[in-house]
């Protein structure tokens, strides 16, 4: 099963303003540079690039009250769970081109408001070497892409958990809804918030041990008709040696071939229907490689693979 006809709508946030160094701002161009419209539309799928968001600059301030550049994470989260909604309510699939992974809490909670709206039922693939569960009083670095999915959950400061609850005063995730895969680094205090919140996590010992294709299955597993699927692949999902152009990479990650079975399999499910990519930093790549690289694998999330045979073993 591949998509049906579908109009994507990329939507650029240029800021870095979530990481803990500067660059990621450089991603939505990178990508475009390296072909990502072109290559969707290659597949026939129509492509709408919307152009850039705006936000405020990085002042490049230390951490303050726990959290680094608060109001201008709220001020960037805003405009993507504008642009995001909007393009759900179009009827358009919308494509978060990051930016850094903070911006998560935005798309996600615009896609689950969406869902609200829509009786839908949120199913999110986390792809990332990293939780992004930390809190004010948990995190190392204070740097807020280390925090959306606590956001989403309601834990987090207040200006960004309004943003992600729902008219009907729920939060926008729960954990029964997300399934984090190829995590391989999660700070002390973050772990064991994991583990009290029950997130469902696919890291890089179950993927080694079970395989790309069974932890898909998996993670997959439950959906019908009625799933809206959300991919947010940070790209430090990747392994550096495949993929530097990251901001905070640790060794171990997905090989390219696992990386792609991992998306073909979304691309087989027929469900899904919004995606971030983010955190790419064109600043620490090797001649735009690892937005080449993103792109490919993109393409495969869209169905590039599908058309040359049938899934084994249905
Ligand atoms: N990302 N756990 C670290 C922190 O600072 O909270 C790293 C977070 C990385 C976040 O890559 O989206
Ligand atoms: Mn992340
Ligand atoms: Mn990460
Ligand atoms: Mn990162």
């Amino acid at each position: 099963m591949s998509n049906p006809a579908q109009t994507l709508a990329l939507i650029g946030a240029p800021t870095d303003i979530g990481a803990g160094s500067r660059g990621a701002s450089m991603g939505p161009e990178a990508l475009r540079v390296a072909g990502l419209q072109a290559a969707l539309e290659n597949h026939g799928l129509d492509v709408i690039d919307r152009g850039n968001l705006h936000g405020p600059a990085n002042p490049w301030q230390p951490p303050s009250g726990g959290y680094r550049h608060l109001p201008e994470v709220v001020a960037w989260n805003q405009a993507v769970f504008a642009a995001v909604l909007s393009e759900l309510q179009a009827g358009h699939l919308p494509v978060l081109l990051g930016g850094d992974h903070c911006l998560g809490l935005g798309s996600i909670a615009a896609v689950a408001r969406h869902c609200h709206d829509t009786g839908k039922t949120l199913r999110v693939l986390w792809l990332d070497a990293h939780a992004d569960f930390n809190t004010s009083g948990l995190t190392p670095s204070g740097n807020l892409h280390g925090m959306p999915v606590a956001c989403l959950f309601g834990l987090g400061p207040e200006p960004l958990t309004a943003l992600a609850r729902l008219p009907d005063g729920r939060n926008a995730l729960t954990p029964a809804q997300i399934r984090q895969i190829g995590i391989r680094s999660v700070d002390a205090g973050e772990k064991r918030l994991v583990r009290e919140q029950g997130l469902e996590v696919y890291d890089m010992r179950f993927i080694d041990e079970v395989g790309m294709r069974e932890t898909m299955q998996r993670a997959l597993a439950g959906m019908d008709d009625a799933t809206h699927l959300h991919v947010s692949f940070d790209v430090d999902f990747l392994d550096p040696e495949l993929a530097p152009g990251v901001d905070t990479t640790v060794p171990g990650g997905p090989t390219y071939r696992e990386a792609q079975l991992c998306m073909e399999m979304i691309a087989d499910s027929g469900r899904l229907a919004s995606l971030d990519i983010v955190e790419l930093n064109p600043a620490l790549d090797v001649r735009n490689k690892t937005a080449r690289l993103a792109v490919d694998l993109v393409e495969s999330l869209f169905g590039k693979s599908t058309l040359m045979r049938e899934r084994p073993g249905r």
